[in-house]
């Protein structure tokens, strides 16, 4: 396989998981099981092996599993989740991951949720965010700086994370909601824009040339069709409820990662 997909089980206390923008609804757990077995089941079909970490009924939000690292080809980065009650998910995550990458570490007072971290080719977008401070941003800067990654603070507004309001879902194309972010930040990148009516709708999980796609967004998808982006479309609306997305439920990772050439065009993948 050319892809690993860390995934973990969705925890049994998630009706507990934490909320900011989102109102509490009730998640119907097995709804919630049978979409995250279906989402592991799209990765494989995509090229994933999937290695599916266990639900932990301590940690709601543990199935969300992409705030707590960043992998790049060099190395992973261990996070410091901005929610307190996160926190200890990052200590699974290490140990899976430990087998592919060297480990390095956000430490207080940083604060990084891996899903403010958007990587286009060797430049690293990094939400300022409620879980995403400026002390992590430096740290994130410091050791990645070596491998000739530019990193570029985004402030946010508005929506959790950074990859709520922009993802990459084609070679040169950042789908983006233009109200939780400013779409100038990704020039000369080509933006499009969600339709207004889905403001959720900016979160696509980029695997090659395919998108992972939620099924609840229909008229941005007409917009992504019409781009040709090719799509594999996942009900994941019980998880929506818990404030995640698609690109939240998964790190992806290349096995044997190719070194990307140094300075390099930031469009390259
Ligand atoms: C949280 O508030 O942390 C979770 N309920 C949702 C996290 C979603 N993570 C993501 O989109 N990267």
């Amino acid at each position: 396989m050319k892809w690993i997909a860390i995934t973990r089980a969705v925890s049994p206390a998630i009706a507990h998981c934490e909320l900011t923008h989102l109102d509490r609804q009730p998640i119907d757990l097995m709804a919630a099981r049978t979409q995250h077995q279906a989402y592991e089941e799209a990765l494989r079909a995509l090229g994933c092996e999937v290695l599916s970490l266990p639900a932990d009924p301590a940690l709601p939000d543990s199935v969300f599993v992409e705030d707590t690292a960043v992998v790049f080809d060099e190395l992973a980065v261990i996070t410091r989740p901005g929610a307190p009650s996160r926190r200890p998910e990052i200590v699974t995550t290490a140990v899976a991951l430990r087998p592919y990458r060297p480990l390095v570490r956000i430490a207080p007072p940083g604060s990084l949720d891996g899903g403010d971290v958007l990587r286009v080719g060797r430049t690293v977008y990094v939400g300022l965010t409620g879980r995403t401070n400026q002390a992590a941003i430096d740290q994130l800067t410091a050791e990645l700086s070596p491998h000739d990654y530019v990193i570029c603070a985004v402030p946010v507004h508005g929506c959790l994370h950074l990859k709520s309001a922009a993802t990459h879902v084609a070679a040169d194309t950042i789908l983006c909601n233009p109200r939780w972010v400013d779409p100038a930040v990704f020039t000369p990148l080509h933006v499009l824009e969600v339709d207004a009516a889905e403001p959720y709708a900016a979160n696509g999980l980029l695997i090659d040339t395919q998108v992972v796609y939620p099924t609840t967004f229909p008229a941005t998808r007409r917009r992504l069709e019409e781009q040709r982006i090719a799509m594999t479309l996942v009900d994941v609306s019980e998880l929506q409820k818990a404030e995640g997305a698609v690109t939240c439920c998964s790190l992806v990772f290349e096995t044997a990662p190719h070194l990307v050439p140094r300075g390099a065009a930031m469009l390259q993948q």
